[in-house]
Parts: C-alpha cells; sequence; structure tokens
C-alpha cells in the first residue's frame, strides 16, 4: 500500500490492519513462553474477592487483570526475553508509530506493554472515543493538522482471532466523534470506560468485528471506540499489546526495568523504554 493511501486511511478509519507482521518464528517463540508460563492463565482469584486476580510476579512480570472477564495480562512482557525485545522496534510498525506519533518533535516512548491470554467468556467493554478529554486520545494538532497521536495500539494476534473467538471490535472513524456512543453514556460509569453494564463491546451498535491471523497486527489510535466481542468458542485467544505514546506521557504502572534488560537493549530500544534519563545529584561520601 503506497504511504499517501495509507494515511488517508489511517486518517479516516483510526486504524491499519498489517497483515503478516510477525514472523513465524518470533510468533512460536511467544506461544512457547505463553505455554510454559500456561499455570498463571487460570491463577487464583484474591481472597474473598473472585472479582480481581491475586497478583503473582515472574521477576519483572506482573499477572494482572483490568476486570476479570478481560483474561488474564502479563504486564511489563518486555522483561520476557529477547522476542519480546524485537517487539519495541518492530520494522513492520515502528516507522508508523513515529510518524502518526510526531516522534521528531514528541519523542515515543511505550506507554504499557502486556501479553493477554483469554479463554471462553471474555470479553472486554466498550472504551474511548473521540468525545474524550483525555491526554492521550489526541490525533491531529488542531492549528496545524499535524499529526499528533497521543497514543497508537499496537495488537499482535499469536493465534487466529476469527467469529467466536473474542475478536477485537472497533467503530471506524470513532475518533473524530464528538457524540459519545449511546451505550458508554447509558450504561457506562463515564466518559471513557463502560466496566459496568456487563455487556461485551462486541454487542454495542456499530461495532465492528476484526478478523486477524496469527502474526497480524492491528495498529489503531486508543482515541477510537472500541473493545471486543465475548470469546464464545473454547480455547484461548492469545495477543500481545504495546501502546506508544510521546515520550511526554508516562509510563502507566511504572513497572521496573532491570539493569539486565536495560545493558541488553540497542540503543534505540532503550530510547523508547527509558526516553527520559533520570538526573541524581553528584554522589557525595559522607565523608567529604
Ligand atoms: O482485547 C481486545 O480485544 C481489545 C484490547 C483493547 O481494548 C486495547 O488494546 O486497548
Ligand atoms: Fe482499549
Amino acid at each position: 500500500m503506497s504511504e499517501d493511501i495509507r494515511d488517508y486511511l489511517f486518517d479516516l478509519q483510526g486504524y491499519l490492519v498489517l497483515e503478516n507482521a510477525i514472523s513465524e518464528a518470533n510468533l512460536n517463540e511467544i506461544n512457547r513462553w505463553i505455554d510454559d508460563h500456561w499455570s498463571y492463565v487460570n491463577e487464583p482469584w484474591a481472597e474473598n474477592d473472585d472479582s480481581q486476580r491475586k497478583p503473582r510476579w515472574m521477576g519483572n512480570i506482573e499477572t494482572h487483570t483490568y476486570n476479570i472477564e478481560n483474561g488474564v495480562n502479563f504486564q511489563n512482557i518486555i522483561e520476557g526475553g529477547q522476542v519480546f525485545e524485537t517487539l519495541i522496534d518492530h520494522p513492520a510498525w515502528i516507522d508508523l508509530a513515529k510518524k502518526y506519533i510526531h516522534s521528531e518533535v514528541n519523542g515515543l516512548s511505550i506507554h504499557e506493554n502486556f501479553l493477554n491470554v483469554r479463554g471462553p467468556g471474555g470479553y472486554i467493554h466498550i472504551h474511548c472515543g473521540g468525545h474524550v478529554p483525555l491526554s492521550y486520545l489526541t490525533f491531529r494538532q488542531a492549528n496545524t493538522g499535524e499529526w499528533l497521536v497521543g497514543q497508537i495500539n499496537v495488537f499482535m494476534a499469536l493465534n487466529d482471532i476469527g467469529p467466536g473467538d473474542g475478536p477485537p471490535v472497533l467503530i471506524p472513524g470513532s475518533h473524530k466523534c464528538t457524540e459519545i456512543h449511546p451505550r458508554l453514556e447509558k450504561d457506562g460509569k463515564g466518559l471513557v470506560y463502560d466496566g459496568v453494564s456487563g455487556k461485551p463491546a462486541g454487542t454495542a451498535f456499530a461495532t465492528k468485528e476484526m478478523y486477524l491471523k496469527a502474526g497480524d497486527v492491528l495498529f489503531f489510535t486508543d482515541a477510537i471506540t472500541h473493545g471486543s466481542a465475548e470469546r464464545t468458542n473454547p480455547g484461548y485467544r492469545r495477543t500481545v499489546i504495546y501502546r506508544y505514546s510521546p515520550k511526554f506521557v508516562r509510563e502507566r504502572f511504572d513497572y521496573p526495568h532491570s539493569e539486565a534488560l536495560l545493558e541488553r537493549l540497542t540503543p534505540e530500544r532503550r530510547k523508547i523504554i527509558q526516553p527520559n534519563l533520570p538526573r541524581r545529584p553528584p554522589q557525595v561520601s559522607c565523608y567529604d
């Protein structure tokens, strides 16, 4: 696809599908990582609260969930090994992310990175939209019209996601919509996220199910109204999500970056993971 057509489509729709973005070798490695950590997938709920997962740590990676029906998130997955480091500046999407975030001016960072596994009954409520006055849901600079996307989600399919598999859903063009979606307004608990209706986003008016093959990427602005359909098929959906933002957007959870990881990263990757180097006063010995 030529650059002008791609830019036009991203502006119009708020998303792009990047087919065959991830190699089979990388997919196999990531899927093996999941198999090796399968005991964490259906792991215990917090004591006396079956709406919450009990967080468990593997080094700097934490199991987590926003709402229990979302499945399990392995947060800070960049600490999971080399293959996850490769995804930080993957050639299939990094230049697109840089262009739309306008990284020459804004720098580039990763706001959140995780691997998600979701089984039967799992889904995500509807959230976001052009109406939300959230600092990182920008799309273009209002005065000049230049790209200024505050957050791009790179949603990577690790296995095929078709009908019944709980596909992500979105409303094309809704990143520019000034009206709040009726589901969000009537059933949701706020401007941003309907976490209370108990209804999967896939059942909401105007949503489109996005079917992906293993290795495809759904590249979309977080400003678009989106969520996912319920998984009705047996088995588990496997995805990785990296969210890219200007470097001025802080990390969502401020997870530690191990020294070993920082040392391993190429300068380009390290700059994305640690775009603002900490400044410290000189070390002064108490005997000086
Ligand atoms: O899990 C999904 O299908 C949707 C994910 C989502 O909402 C996001 O990446 O922001
Ligand atoms: Fe989302």
